[in-house]
């Protein structure tokens, strides 16, 4: 607890508020060289890029700091209910342009670093992302914040502080090859260390009975082990307004009662172990996108940052004297998907033994502090703990959850009289031979509203996932669809395609995205239209230097952008545009089509494969295999060419997404909950390919039809098809060009007939994802584009109004539906 001096200050300057360094180039390039010289223990000219980066980034950190420090001032004076963002991952992406640009210093360290004969560009690409997510999901989080910060909203964002974050992917003669990412190795310039705030978070041992006030039966758990969760505090920066928020992340180390307990069984290397084990809590990033593995420590990743999130809020954030009766009018915990679920019977449990309340008290406080996100339907994707493991890990947590549950199913029975089937579908816990912890289910009873991420994809989790649940409480069930920050992902990303739009319509769209409308009218205008066109030119040249110093291979020039950006899934269907390479390119050696009519196109994917997903790991190597023999097959003309720049993160994101002409948006219908790829390439003017699913329903609605190549199965269908029973050989079989495709893969073509074998009799046998139903759609779609795509103009308006019509999905939007609809919401 802060308690200020010891003694009352007499020095006249011991209560000014802290201020931050002048905002000019003179007092900048002083303060920086303070950095360099004192920070880091260097003289100009003999520093490194890397010591220039250091001093640059602290020294920005010392601008931002001022705002995060009365931006805290301010809100201990004027406290409103704050919203604590619960999430296992933040795909932050380089913070040093982000906080150049959100607080105006862009200009003053450009001239700055002139000044100094300093390279910024250089030094820019100096920094290593933090990449403490796998890709949508987490992403999410980090544009949400930054969305929180520029509405000025009360926010503070809780997570890990992985030591190692998402893999680095190379590329070895085709194949994925995972590399540790070792983001801290060069200095962690943007965070810093909050250690009298460390919280121990207990795990194991078993639970025992006491008898509490006025002999009342109670129960403690005794923990037999415990770690300490360290936390690093990060600014998240607002657009120009002067706030700063808290990123929260924590780090495990070992607790000195930890190793006092093995240094007095007198083994010293035991204890040195145990260091290890605590560390190892957070050490790295569960690199699973969308399919959980129930690993034990991945349990106790999560328990442990909801612990110490919690923890730190209830004794650390609020009065001491705070009346926890009140707690839902002060916070609202945000449960980004089922990882942070454990949280619930975690304030049960702090409520109950800890605060000595009541059963009835405590649920009445704890079903009004979290609201629960859910981002998938993929039943593979929802996240069952076995009870045996929860029991083991956290034994207090588990009988917690069984009298949620046993109260729970008592309601569903009052409901449902005899409907035994019902309390089995909705049980917290699945029964059967391994008993499960069905953590979406935990989520659901005690969350105030569960949202889906998209339209389609809220009403089909109201519709099918969670449907008894939607049957009990109807109203607790809603949408957010999904945003993207306009900062990073437009203004910072696509400079050139900004002034334009601030040439047109002036700034405010940054902060009031809908405003983008206003550019509407300039669709018409063939100068802005050429203007427009220069820009992507722009973008896709500086796409290219990026890959020149990446080593990887050029793009040509004029050819359409073709990209597909997204983890590689087999849902979301790589291997259906693979299929439509491979048969254009089939087409041309077998004199079908001659090579003069296929349009020039560059097809692009970046994706990294969950390291333990061989099909998806397969699919890499063959788009790699593919890639080299188009792109040196002569018959083609050079107008086919196929690029697969290894590690795509956000950093590439950035680069990419400006550039692309057509945006590949082609997952199954009813599998993808959201995307927000789609919404960042429709964003910067690519045309969006793509199936009725996630947030491609609502672009193609605001976009409309003629800015947009919709194909293949609705949901519906899909579901219709799948209950007839999918047969995907019949469509093999039956479409000529389609099985050419495959055939000139499974031949071996290009390169290893096993593997290619292997994939396509999977393909042929089972397409579990339905890519075959889909593949004439998707060919005669992509036939449109062609044809669009020669009809210059009218491409380039159509991606105008994709840029005028995509205001709504701003993170800020999104921020605003959670506020409306879920942070604000007084329930029961
Ligand atoms: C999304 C995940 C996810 N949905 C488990 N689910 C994970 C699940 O580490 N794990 O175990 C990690 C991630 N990620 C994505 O969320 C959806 O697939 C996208 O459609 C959506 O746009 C994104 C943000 O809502």
């Amino acid at each position: 607890r802060a308690t200020g001096p010891q003694f009352p200050p007499t020095h006249h300057l011991a209560d000014q508020p802290a201020v931050a360094p002048a905002r000019d180039v003179d007092t900048f390039v002083q303060e920086f060289l303070e950095e360099l010289n004192f920070g880091q223990g260097v003289p100009l000219d003999r520093s490194t890029i890397n010591h220039q980066y250091l001093a640059l980034a602290s020294t920005v950190r010392s601008y931002l700091m001022a705002d995060w420090l009365a931006t805290a001032a301010r809100r201990r004076a004027h406290p409103a209910k704050m919203v604590g963002y619960l999430s296992a991952e933040y795909l932050l992406g380089r913070q040093l342009g982000n906080a150049l640009l959100n607080s105006d210093l862009e200009g003053i360290v450009e001239e700055a670093m002139r000044q100094l004969g300093i390279d910024l560009a250089a030094v820019r690409a100096q920094e290593v992302e933090p990449g403490l997510g796998n890709g949508g999901l987490g992403r999410l989080a980090a544009c949400f914040v930054d969305s929180l910060a520029t509405m000025d909203v009360s926010c503070i964002g809780y997570g890990i502080r992985y030591e190692y974050g998402i893999f680095r992917q190379t590329f070895v003669e085709g194949r994925q090859v995972e590399v540790p990412d070792t983001w801290l190795a060069l200095g962690a310039p943007w965070e810093f260390r909050n250690p009298e705030r460390a919280v121990q978070v207990d795990f194991g041992g078993s639970v025992e009975s006491y008898a509490g006030d006025q002999g009342r039966p109670r129960r403690r758990w005794r923990p037999d082990w415990n770690v300490l969760a360290v936390p690093y505090n990060y600014m998240v920066p607002g657009y120009h307004n002067g706030v700063a928020n808290t990123l929260r992340l924590w780090s495990a180390e070992a607790t000195r009662a930890f190793d006092l307990q093995i240094f007095n069984h007198g083994d010293y290397a035991e204890a040195v172990r145990a260091q290890t084990f605590a560390e190892n809590i957070s050490k790295v990033l569960y690199p699973e996108d969308s399919t959980p593995q129930g690993k034990e420590l991945r349990l106790q990743q999560q328990y442990f940052f909801v612990a110490a999130s919690i923890g730190d809020y209830l004794h650390g954030t609020l009065p001491e004297d705070f009346d926890l009766a009140r707690l839902p009018e002060q916070i609202i915990f945000q449960l980004n998907d089922t990882h942070p679920v454990i949280g619930i019977p975690e304030l049960m449990r702090l409520l109950l033994d800890v605060h000595g309340m009541e059963w009835d008290q405590a649920w009445a406080i704890t079903s009004r502090c979290f609201a629960y996100t859910c981002h998938t339907l993929l039943p593979e994707a929802l996240e069952v703990w076995p009870v045996s493991l929860v029991e083991r890990l956290l034994p207090r947590h588990m009988e917690i959850i069984f009298e949620i549950n046993d109260r729970f199913l008592a309601a569903v029975r009052a409901q449902f009289p005899g409907d035994d089937d019902r309390v089995r579908r909705m049980s917290i816990i699945a029964e059967g031979g391994d008993r499960g912890v069905r953590m979406a289910h935990l989520a659901t009873v005690a969350a105030v509203r569960v949202n889906g991420v998209a339209e389609l994809h809220s009403q089909l989790l109201r519709d099918k996932v969670l449907v008894d649940f939607a049957q009990l409480w109807p109203e607790k069930f809603t949408n957010v669809t999904n945003g993207v920050t306009p900062r990073r992902f437009l203004v910072s990303a696509n400079p050139p395609l900004t002034s334009l739009i601030n040439d047109a319509i002036g700034g405010g769209w940054i902060t009031d995205l809908e405003r983008l409308r206003e550019l509407e009218p300039y669709a018409e205008d063939p100068v802005f239209r050429e203007r427009f066109r220069s820009a992507k030119r722009a973008n896709k040249d500086h796409l290219n230097s990026t890959l020149l110093a990446a080593g990887t291979a050029q793009l040509p020039a004029d050819h359409m952008l073709d990209v597909m950006v997204k983890r590689l899934h087999e849902y979301k269907r790589q291997m259906l545009k693979l299929l439509h390479i491979v048969s254009t390119y089939e087409g041309v050696l077998s004199g079908r089509v001659p090579a003069e009519q296929v349009t020039p196109r560059t097809c692009l994917f970046g994706a990294k494969a969950a390291p333990g997903y061989a099909t998806a790991k397969e699919t890499i190597y063959l788009i790699n295999r593919v890639a080299s023999v188009i792109n040196s097959d002569p018959k083609l003309d050079g107008r086919l060419f196929v690029a697969f720049p290894p590690n795509y993160n956000v950093t590439l994101a950035q680069r990419l997404i400006p550039a692309a002409d057509l945006s590949e948006q082609i997952s199954l219908a009813g599998k993808e909950a959201s995307g927000t790829g789609n919404m960042k390439l429709a964003l910067n003017g690519a045309l969006t390919i793509g199936t009725d699913d996630g947030a491609n329903v609502e672009i193609r609605k605001l976009v409309g039809d003629d800015n947009f190549f919709l194909f293949g199965m609705r949901e519906p269908e899909v579901a219709e098809l799948q209950s007839r029973g999918y047969h995907p050989g019949e469509v093999y079989a039956s479409n000529p060009v389609l099985k050419s495709a495959i055939d000139l893969i499974a031949s071996g073509h290009f390169g290893d007939r096993g593997a290619s074998q292997a994939l396509m009799g999977d393909l042929v046998g089972n397409d579990r994802f339905m890519a075959l139903a889909d593949f004439q759609a998707y060919v005669d779609a992509q036939a449109q584009v062609d044809a669009k795509f020669a009809d210059t103009e009218a491409w380039t308006r159509s991606a105008i109004l994709n840029v005028a019509r995509s205001g709504y999905f701003s993170s800020d939007r999104s921020m605003r539906d959670y506020l409306d609809r879920i942070w604000g919401a007084q329930v029961h």
